[in-house]
C-alpha cells in the first residue's frame, strides 16, 4: 500500500503533539512551501522563459546581482506578506527590515531568507537552493531591529530548499531533520528522507583553496594535515569537494558527513566571514546540529553568537561533529598565550 506523508502532513502531525496550538506555524510553512515550488519552477525553465543571466545592478552587500536573485526575492515577499502568518521579514537582497502592508493582517512568525543561495552557478545549470530561518515575534507589533537580531538558538524553524536534479526541502523544528522531494506531477514535498543524522567522523572537506594564503593558522594547519593524507598525522586520505553553493555542499554533508569551512580570512577586515549570519549560517547551524553534527566560527558555537546586524556576517566551519570539535581545538591551541603553550 502506498502511504506518502506530505510536508502539510508531516507539520500537522507534530503539531498535535503541542495541544492548543494554532496551525499558523502549519499555514506559514505552506506558504514557503507554495514559495519555493515557484522558484523551482522558475529555474528549472531558465532560458526558455529569460531567467539566466545578470541584472546589472547590485543588492546591498555590494555584489553584482542576477536576473533570478531579483525574481526569487519577490516570490518570496509577495508570498509570505499577505497571508497573515508574519509580523515581518529579512532578506539577503533587502538593506532593511520588510514590513507587511498596512492593510494585510500581521501574524506572530518573522522569516528571514536567501531567495537564491549560489546563485552564481545559476548560469552553469549547477544546484541553487533557498534557505529560511523563522522566529517567533511579540504578538500586533511592527517588529523592530531587536526583534530580529536574536540568537540563533531561538529559532523555532529553518530550512532550506534545493533546486537540483530533484527539488527538495530539508526541515527542523527543533525536533530532528527530515527531507521532502517535491512530486512534480502532483506538486506536493513528500517526506522521502526521515530522521536524518550526520555520520561523527568524515574523510571529506570542502573550502575554497583559492584564499589559502588569507587563512588564520588553525585553519592552515588543518588543511595542512588533510593534505599529508596517510603519511601525515591523520593517518588517512582525504578527498576534496568545493561547488560554490553552500545549500549543495550542507546537502552532501547530511547525506554523508563531511566538512564544510567559509573560515575567517585576513582580505578585507571589514567582513569578518563571507557568509551571513541571520539566514545563511543560523539556519544552517540550526539544522547541522539537529542532524548530530557542530556548527562554529571557530571560537564560538554559531548558535550562540548575539547578532550585531541585519546582514552581519560570520566565518563558518560546519559538519561531521568530531572535525568540526577537531579544527575548535586548532583554534584553542592557537589562541593559548604563549607561556601557556
Ligand atoms: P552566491 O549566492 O553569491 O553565489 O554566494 C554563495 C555563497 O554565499 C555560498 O553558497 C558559497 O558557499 C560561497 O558563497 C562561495 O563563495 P566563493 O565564491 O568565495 O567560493
Amino acid at each position: 500500500m502506498v502511504n506518502n506523508v506530505t510536508l502539510t502532513q508531516f507539520i500537522i502531525e507534530q503539531q498535535r503533539e503541542y495541544p492548543g496550538v494554532s496551525g499558523a506555524f502549519t499555514l506559514l510553512l505552506n506558504d514557503i512551501a507554495t514559495a519555493c515550488k515557484q522558484i523551482s519552477h522558475r529555474v528549472n525553465r531558465g532560458n526558455l522563459i529569460g531567467v539566466l543571466g545578470s541584472a546589472d545592478s547590485e543588492n546591498v552587500q555590494g555584489e553584482v546581482q542576477k536576473k533570478l536573485d531579483i525574481i526569487t526575492n519577490e516570490i518570496m515577499i509577495n508570498s509570505l506578506n499577505w497571508t497573515g502568518h508574519l509580523a515581518g521579514m529579512v532578506s539577503e537582497e533587502v538593506d532593511d527590515i520588510i514590513t507587511i502592508p498596512a492593510h494585510y493582517p500581521k501574524g506572530k512568525y518573522l522569516a528571514l531568507f536567501d531567495p537564491l543561495d549560489g546563485s552564481s552557478n545559476i548560469d552553469v545549470n549547477l544546484t541553487v537552493g533557498t534557505i529560511f530561518s523563522i522566529l517567533r515575534c511579540r504578538e500586533g507589533v511592527d517588529p523592530a531591529l531587536e526583534d530580529f537580531l536574536r540568537v540563533g538558538s531561538e529559532q523555532v524553524c529553518a530550512g532550506f530548499v534545493l533546486y537540483g536534479p530533484s527539488t527538495m526541502m530539508i526541515l527542523t523544528t527543533g525536533h530532528g531533520v527530515n527531507g521532502f522531494t517535491l512530486d512534480q506531477d502532483i506538486g506536493e514535498f513528500i517526506l522521502t528522507h526521515p530522521a536524518i543524522k550526520i555520520p561523527e567522523d568524515t574523510n571529506e572537506f570542502a573550502i575554497n583553496m583559492s584564499n589559502q594564503r588569507f587563512w588564520e593558522a588553525p585553519v592552515k594547519r588543518y588543511i595542512e594535515e588533510c593534505l599529508q593524507g596517510q603519511e601525515g598525522p591523520r593517518g588517512k586520505d582525504f578527498n576534496m569537494r568545493w561547488i560554490a553553493s553552500m545549500v549543495s555542499e550542507v546537502y552532501r554533508i547530511l547525506t554523508r558527513g563531511g566538512v564544510f569551512m567559509y573560515p575567517y580570512d585576513l582580505r578585507d577586515p571589514s567582513k569578518p566571514g563571507r557568509l551571513r549570519l541571520m539566514y545563511e549560517a543560523n539556519p544552517m547551524a540550526f539544522i547541522i546540529e539537529q542532524a548530530g553534527g557542530a556548527c562554529s566560527n571557530g571560537r564560538e558555537r554559531i548558535l550562540d553568537i548575539k547578532p550585531q546586524s541585519l546582514h552581519q556576517r560570520v566565518p563558518v566551519i560546519l559538519g561531521s561533529k568530531n572535525e568540526v570539535e577537531r579544527l575548535v581545538s586548532y583554534y584553542q591551541d592557537a589562541d593559548k598565550p604563549a607561556s601557556s603553550s
